[in-house]
């Protein structure tokens, strides 16, 4: 917190472009943080998180649950989109309103109008876990870009190129912090360092992603 944190500041000084189709937006979740964290705390609560197991035998650190009408699972046979949380032979729970409202006006706000998501990835990442460098290449519709909602304790992004070796650019994401990506930046590689401890005021020690996708062409 600083002595400025309340005052409205110029949009276009808040979003930084940070590839081709590549945008963060600086504070863009702040306003409606409240009612957005307690709508992921009953996501939770309705399908528990999880450490994903990858295909290749690894466990993930970060705990992970889903809603919307596909789940992303990870499982000895691969990545999959399904209807049903496997844990509880239930479909996942809704996409909550305020998650939905919010994912499609940063969309709009990023240059993409058309977009509505049937997926949110829930991450957790408590102090030391992290998120390897990856694609998210298992959704079906690859013209529809992700929304990234960053809540709690601020973690270094890497955002990289189309090949995994490639350079990577590192950016802090905090609070309310909201990254949309698609079009010719949709396949780039990006990843999480390990989390640093620390205690947020609303959040606690954890760090909470909030992921919108669109997997099933519209
Ligand atoms: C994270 N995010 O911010 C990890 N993937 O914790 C992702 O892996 C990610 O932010 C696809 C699109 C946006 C993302
Ligand atoms: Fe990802």
């Amino acid at each position: 917190m600083d002595l400025f944190d309340d005052l409205p500041l110029p949009t276009e000084d808040l979003h930084t472009a940070i590839g081709p189709g590549a945008v963060l937006m600086r504070g863009l979740g702040r306003a409606g943080d409240v009612q957005m964290l307690q709508a992921v705390e009953s996501i939770i609560a309705q399908a528990p998180l999880l450490q994903p197991h990858t295909p290749g035998g690894y466990t993930m650190s970060i705990q992970t649950t889903r809603c919307g009408s596909v789940g992303w699972l990870s499982e000895p046979g691969g990545y999959r989109y399904s209807t049903i949380n496997p844990r509880t032979g239930q479909p996942w729970p809704a996409i909550p309103a305020c998650l939905m409202d919010f994912a499609i006006d940063a969309a709009t706000q990023a240059g993409y109008p058309d977009f509505v998501p049937d997926s949110c990835m829930i991450n957790q990442y408590l102090p030391g876990n992290k998120l390897g460098l990856h694609q998210d290449r298992d959704e079906r519709d690859l013209r529809a870009p992700v929304v990234s909602l960053s809540l709690g304790l601020p973690a270094i992004f890497l955002f990289g190129g189309l090949q995994r070796t490639g350079k990577t650019q590192r950016y802090r994401l905090a609070h309310g912090d909201v990254v949309v990506w698609g079009g010719p930046s949709r396949l780039a590689f990006h990843g999480i360092l390990p989390l640093a401890h620390g205690d947020h005021a609303l959040v606690g020690q954890r760090r909470l992603n909030v992921t919108f996708r669109r997997v099933l062409p519209a």
